[in-house]
């Protein structure tokens, strides 16, 4: 029988390579911080919690694979993370319906942030691996839904929605937002870094994997930590309305 080893060696100079490791890591943590937290806030905010538990429990488990396919082949392991991003950034669509859905926000916003956000995925992959000749036109397509994602938020419905709700909610909405606009901005620096395209001049030098792996840490564990708060925070004063 063929032996695979489950860890593939690794050059101390890797510092890709490193960055998958911590990234592991620290999803997992975030995981099981996530998880343990569940029972200490409102039941109104468990789902909550349980999303942000499962948004970084997946790229966990993806970053292990990614890890080893970077190690192992010392190449991009693209399919492996847009397969993350498939299942982890529709989920953060339904982390902005569930914190809304208490203020009236209709499943109808969730599945349009939803399209949105499998339209910037899907055409991203073709232009990273698909159709690298015409990177910056998959790219632009891409960019626009996200700007329909930013639109949506900061000035579409769900904008209304929350300052509708006012209070914690109307403040762990626009945290939120500032984490698309801002956290979510770091992955096309990725794209142009990794990709050919009008931009190599720029962004040439970098890293796509890096950049990849720092937005995911700061999105994926700073999103669930918003959310979290959120939770703490109303949990406490709905203990103070009852006591
Ligand atoms: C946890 C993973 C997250 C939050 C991933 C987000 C990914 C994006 C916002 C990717 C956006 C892209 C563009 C806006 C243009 C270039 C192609 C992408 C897919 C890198």
């Amino acid at each position: 029988m063929l032996f695979l080893p489950l860890v593939s060696k690794m050059d101390p100079s890797d510092y890709v390579g490193f960055t998958f490791f911590v990234g592991c890591m620290a999803m997992m943590a975030a995981s099981a911080f996530f998880f343990l937290s569940i029972r200490s806030v409102d039941k109104k905010w468990s789902t909550s919690i349980l999303v942000s538990g499962l948004i970084t429990f997946i790229a966990a488990v993806h970053y292990f694979y990614m890890r080893d396919y970077w190690a192992e082949f010392a190449e991009s392991p693209t399919f492996f993370r847009y397969i993350d991003w498939t299942l982890t950034v529709p989920l953060m669509c339904v982390e902005f319906f569930l914190i809304l859905k208490v203020a009236g926000a209709k499943k109808s916003l969730m599945w349009k942030l939803i399209l949105f956000s499998v339209v910037m995925l899907v055409t991203g992959y073709i232009g990273e691996a698909i159709d690298r000749e015409n990177a910056w036109l998959w790219g632009l397509i891409s960019g626009i839904a996200y700007f329909a994602i930013v639109y949506e938020i900061w000035l579409g419905k769900a904008k209304k929605i929350a300052e509708n709700a006012g209070g914690a909610v109307l403040s762990a909405h626009k945290t939120l937002c500032w984490f698309v606009l801002v956290g979510w901005a770091i992955y096309p620096i990725g794209y142009m870094a990794g990709t050919p395209g009008w931009y190599d001049g720029i962004f040439g030098g970098l890293n796509l994997d890096v950049i990849y792996n720092l937005g995911d840490a700061v999105n994926k564990i700073g999103f669930g930590l918003v959310i979290y708060n959120l939770a703490v925070k109303s949990s406490e004063k709905t203990q103070v309305h009852n006591a």
